[in-house]
């Protein structure tokens, strides 16, 4: 396997950190030993965490107004492999990347398949794009793609998830990602009805040509770019369209396409439930932005996602495997270290589910004691559980910090001279 950044180095960095991460990890240990919790066991379960990388994450984002890009970013989907493959090899939580059609075309998908290799790298669900113009495209997706008036249009958008789902089975994929932004800007741009009705007939024939071992996860957003009636805006319409498609179709919850103040994880337990829940691209969100770094805002929500997710996993055992993405878009952050750390936050957020009592839980919601119950979550939550993250990359040769780490190898300076930017590249980011 080649590794990105010297070997050495991360083991230098190791053993400066190793004294002191001893004494926080036993000293965490001793504490949740008296809560009748084993330390070790808590790091073994925090190093079978994987959460997959959006190939898109790694190059400067922007917002709709501009795009500030950053030195040495990947020009191409193998840069981009490359990229994901110092974020896995420091933090040892990232083994899958997420592809996104056409932004990582490729006629190639076993050199694709192999450089990813090289750098101890799988892929995850393959999303498709129908929400921008493509260079030499017959039709165009300004008014709709899926769900657009025209049946060319439609055909055009059809024919794309297809190729997509092509691409992804030589990759390795197993789950296709369709997100539309799909809607009207206008009341009665479209009949409102008729929009979903046509969304619904494509989609089924996106599902025909679906692999046996395949999902489809339907992403829904509240808004943007269609800003009075999206689509696919809410669970619930993204719920009655897996249910309308049939087995291989789920829902995937993006935890920015959300009002403020939504119960998501109640729409995570609700999902579950039903048996829809598909995944999630992870990210966080203040207003209407919804991309920001994991657990950069309200670290609690993302918390209390994973403690319903822990429910599920009891209830359900093995047999729950919802997809975990990033997606994020970074403007004012190296990608690289934006997407280290939350694959750490999302990880944290993992284990500190694991900490909870569920026994005393089930006992206080039993008793009406709603303080002892929100106590039982915050006596979790409020658990630092670092040195826990920390151990569990040591041991599996990663970082103990692996900002810190990736900031002392220069990795970024030496793309900034091997990768100067070029006119017309690969769009590598979120614009
Ligand atoms: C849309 O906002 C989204 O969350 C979808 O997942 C897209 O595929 C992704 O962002 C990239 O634009
Ligand atoms: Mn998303």
């Amino acid at each position: 396997m080649t590794t990105l950044i010297d070997t050495g180095l991360v083991a230098e960095h190791n053993a400066a950190a190793e004294a002191h991460l001893w004494n926080d990890y036993d000293a965490l240990g001793g504490m949740l030993a008296r809560r009748g919790q084993d330390i070790e066991q808590l790091t073994a379960l925090a190093q079978t965490f994987a959460v997959a990388l959006p190939s898109w994450g790694v190059g400067t984002g922007g917002t709709r107004f501009a795009r500030f890009p950053g030195g040495g970013e990947p020009r191409n989907v193998f840069e981009k492999l490359e990229d994901c493959g110092v974020i896995q090899q420091l933090t040892r939580a990232t083994p899958t990347v997420s592809l996104h059609f056409p932004w990582d075309a490729t006629d190639d998908p076993a050199a694709l398949r192999e450089v990813a290799g090289r750098f101890g790298l799988g892929f995850d669900t393959v999303n498709s794009n129908t929400f921008q113009d493509q260079q030499g495209q017959a039709q165009t997706y300004k008014y709709g793609s899926l769900t657009a008036s025209s049946a060319a249009v439609r055909a055009q958008a059809v024919a794309h998830n297809i190729d997509c789902i092509e691409l992804g089975r030589a990759l390795g994929s197993k789950a296709l990602t369709v997100w539309v932004g799909d809607g009207a800007n206008f009341p009665g741009q479209h009949n409102l009805r008729g929009a979903l009705e046509r969304y619904l007939e494509s989609m089924r024939d996106i599902y025909a040509a679906l692999p046996a071992d395949w999902n489809v996860l339907i992403e829904h957003k509240l808004f943007e770019p269609a800003f009075y009636a999206t689509t696919i805006a809410d669970w619930g319409t993204s719920y009655a369209c897996a249910n309308a498609l049939g087995p291989k179709a789920k829902c995937l919850v993006d935890l920015g396409h959300h009002a403020p103040n939504t119960n998501i994880e109640m729409i995570v337990a609700r999902l579950a439930q039903f048996g829809k829940l598909g995944g999630f691209h992870f990210n966080d969100s203040k207003y209407g932005d919804d991309d920001l770094d994991s657990g950069s805002i309200n670290p609690f929500q993302l918390f209390l996602i994973f403690n319903e997710l822990a429910d599920v996993a009891e209830r359900e055992g093995k047999d729950f495997q919802p997809s975990y993405m990033l997606d994020q878009s970074h403007n004012v952050t190296d990608p690289i270290e934006s997407l280290m750390s939350s694959a750490v936050e999302v990880q944290r957020a993992f284990v500190q589910a694991a900490l909870v009592d569920r026994a005393a839980l089930l006992h206080h919601q039993q008793n009406n004691d709603a303080l002892q119950s929100a106590q039982t979550l915050k006596h979790a939550f409020r658990t630092d559980v670092s040195p826990i993250l920390a151990m569990a990359r040591v041991r599996a040769g990663a970082a103990a910090d692996p900002v810190a780490c990736y900031r002392a190898s220069g990795y970024r300076a030496g793309k900034q001279e091997a990768r100067p930017a070029k006119a017309g590249a690969s769009s590598s980011g979120i614009v």
